[in-house]
């Protein structure tokens, strides 16, 4: 093993020895390190042999801690609970943009498909969740400046399982999708990969039907600066997609349909206006060149002069987002219980040269990520040794919870300020949202404009006039207020959503409930961000109710290169992901708790007095008949009130290998009389 595979056991710990310890396993490939049960893993920006079929076998049924640190040994952990124990799993993995969050979860995803179930039906449903990733990935990933393959919306996935182990299907629901990125990217990044990959791939007879040309330099919406990423086949990934989504059972007709659309959204940034004065003052909008507009509704069959109205009226009204959607892969089979693993996929942390609303939603999903892994790991392991009255030295970290606070507190939460702004009459701009932050938010510790500083009412000079600064968990963002009430008001005016309604096509009819007009609602629909934070809350309570396993991503260097190990980069992330705190409490405290009943159960066939049945209490007798005569060391463990405590994890694998060679005998001896029956 290089260096130490479970920071647990480092000695002497401190920030430089963990540090340099991860930068000796990196620089070994080990890119898995542990930290009790949470792996932590480092992006090695280069395909390591480690995901073969080979160790895959090598980890499965495995205890966690027999084997070099592995993302296998976290799934193979998690389903085996889930499928021996029966307790609902979730997988939650963070990190900073770019960290291997998405990587690591298809990891996941593909090690648990390789080691669940057989047979024909089963290998369906796996292929199925295992090519929704790729579909997902087309129309939600681009190109960002710090990652290439950067996910733009949150993914979470329930894989659900019947009793036997074997997968029924999977659920997912996605969140707030960066929707502003078709038609505007910031320098240096691109557009959805989909765009690219259909003008790429598509043979010309395709792009003849969708009346589309194979120049990218042809469609406004498309970056030219860097449409071609060099790692990217956008080619060859478009086959994959295509066969991705008949996988997934998208017949050839919606495939069809799907393409229309991705071909008008492009053909629609090529569509310029002009304005022309009307006798009574107004200014209209008038579609300059008819040649795209008529091209587009021959592609979604809308009648021209429909569009064109819809394009240049304004009657306002609003449309209904629909932040989460749900794909059910597999048909549900109610009846059954299910068992559930949960894998959170998330866009990671994010501080941009200008951040704008869609940075504010993200990081503040990814505070609330690092709120639950503070309150399952470190809060939570605290208040649990206090109720079991096992003495405890508290330790010292940064709870956000203030933070979160700051954005989702629903009287004076920035989101609930800006909801308000949006709804309330009058005139409602960026910077009357701005004047209010600085009004409610003024000596908010994580908080900051010009006109007042963390502290009180002062001026800060070096701020801009239209920004707001928030002390986040993971560093300072300048967010620029400019679009916040747009695009958190998110309005698409009626006249459109009707004309998109009034289209042939059946897809985009679909997209478009709102605009029937036998429907028509007059009832504002709820804003995107307070969308997002109810559907953040519900992720939130439904991540409480699983038993978490973390995977903590960390991003090795600016350059998304191989083999190199920036120090300062990575402490940065050791220390805000709080790991240095996570290594303390975890040593400070003991790796293993189990009920004292089920405890004595388990590994009573070790000691002759509890074997086969121990007639006193479990509590404390019991066990401490098991302990003293298997004479595990007396600082080995520690009794709570409920559960005994053990503290090194490899007390517990030494039990579990006497039990096991213990379990062989008996086999042995129930073969033997068996056959002497016979
Ligand atoms: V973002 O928040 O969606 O912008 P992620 O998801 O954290 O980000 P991602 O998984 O997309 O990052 O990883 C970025 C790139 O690093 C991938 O496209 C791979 O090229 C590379 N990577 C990440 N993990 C691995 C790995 N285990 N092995 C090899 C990897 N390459
Ligand atoms: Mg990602």
């Amino acid at each position: 093993m290089i260096g130490v595979g479970d920071m647990v056991l480092l000695e002497p710990l401190s920030e430089n020895s963990f540090i340099q310890n991860l930068k000796n396993r990196f620089d070994h490939d080990e890119i898995y390190t542990y930290i009790g049960t949470v792996v932590i893993s480092i992006n090695p920006y280069q395909s390591l042999p480690i995901y073969t079929a080979d160790k895959v076998e090598e980890y499965r049924n495995r205890n966690f801690y027999e084997l070099n640190p592995h993302i296998y040994a976290l799934a193979d952990e998690a389903y085996r609970s889930l499928r021996d124990q029966d307790k609902d799993q979730c997988i939650l993995i963070t990190g900073e943009s770019g960290a291997g969050k998405t990587e690591a979860s298809k990891l996941v995803m593909s090690y648990v498909a390789a080691v669940c179930g057989k047979g024909q039906e089963v290998n369906k449903v796996k292929e199925q969740l295992l090519q929704s990733n790729p579909v997902l990935e087309a129309f939600g990933n681009a190109k960002t400046v710090r990652n290439d393959n950067s996910s733009r919306f949150g993914k979470y996935m329930d894989i659900e399982f019947d009793f036997k182990g074997d997968p029924l299907g999977g659920v997912i629901s996605n969140y707030l999708l960066e929707k502003s990125r078709v038609v505007k990217q910031p320098r240096g990044e691109r557009n959805f990969h989909i765009f690219y990959q259909l003008l790429s791939g598509a043979s010309d007879d395709l792009l003849k039907r969708l009346k589309l040309e194979r120049d990218v330099s042809k469609y406004n919406y498309l970056s030219l600066d860097s449409a071609v990423v060099s790692d990217l086949d956008d080619g060859a990934n478009f086959r994959i997609i295509m066969d991705a989504m008949k996988t997934v059972c998208f017949m050839d007709n919606e495939v069809q349909s799907v393409l229309e659309l991705v071909a008008a959204v492009m053909k629609l940034g090529n569509i310029e206006f002009k304005s022309e004065s009307r006798v009574n003052g107004f200014d209209e909008s008038r579609v300059e060149d008819n040649n795209d507009l008529k091209e587009i509704c021959e592609l979604l069959g809308i009648e021209q002069i429909v569009l064109e109205r819809a394009f240049s009226s304004r009657t306002l009204e609003a449309k209904q987002e629909k932040v989460s959607t749900t794909l059910n892969v597999a048909q549900a089979q109610t009846k059954q219980s299910k068992k559930v693993m949960g894998v959170l996929d998330i866009y990671g942390f994010e501080i941009f040269e200008n951040n704008s609303f869609e940075q504010f939603i993200i990081n503040y999903c990814n505070e609330k990520l690092q709120q639950i892994f503070i309150d399952l790991t470190l809060h939570e392991e605290q208040e649990e040794y206090i109720r079991e009255g096992i003495e405890w030295k508290n330790i010292e970290y940064f709870n956000n919870a203030v933070i979160c606070d700051l954005i989702e507190n629903n009287n004076k939460g920035i989101l609930a300020m800006l909801d308000d702004e949006c709804l309330r009459p009058g005139t409602v701009t960026d910077e009357t949202f701005l004047d209010k932050l600085n009004t409610v938010c003024a000596g908010h510790h994580h908080f900051e404009s010009r006109h007042c500083t963390n502290s009180q009412f002062l001026t800060d000079h070096t701020l801009p006039h239209n920004c707001f600064r928030i002390q986040h968990y993971a560093g300072k963002v300048l967010y620029c207020v400019e679009g916040f009430v747009d695009k958190n008001n998110d309005l698409l005016y009626r006249d459109l959503s009707q004309a998109m309604y009034k289209a042939r096509h059946p897809l985009i009819k679909l997209l478009f409930p709102e605009g029937d007009p036998s429907k028509m609602n007059l009832k504002r629909p709820p804003t995107a961000g307070f969308q997002f934070r109810a559907s953040v809350g519900t992720l939130m309570k439904n991540l409480q109710t699983k038993n978490p396993n973390y995977i903590r991503c960390i991003k090795p260097n600016d350059k998304k290169a191989a083999r190199i190990f920036t120090e300062t980069l990575v402490r940065h992330q050791v220390r805000y992901l709080g790991l240095m705190e996570n290594v303390r409490v975890r040593r400070a405290g003991y790796a293993f708790r189990q009920l004292y009943k089920p405890c004595l159960e388990r590994y009573k066939m070790l000691c002759q007095q509890t074997w086969p049945h121990w007639r006193g209490p479990a509590r404390y007798n019991g066990v401490e008949m098991l302990l003293n005569s298997l004479q595990v060391p007396k600082e080995e463990f520690c009794y709570g009130c409920s559960k005994i405590f053990i503290r090194n994890p490899k007390t517990l694998f030494a039990l579990e290998k006497k039990r096991r060679e213990c379990l062989e005998v008996l086999a042995a001896v129930i073969q033997k009389i068996y056959r002497g029956w016979k």
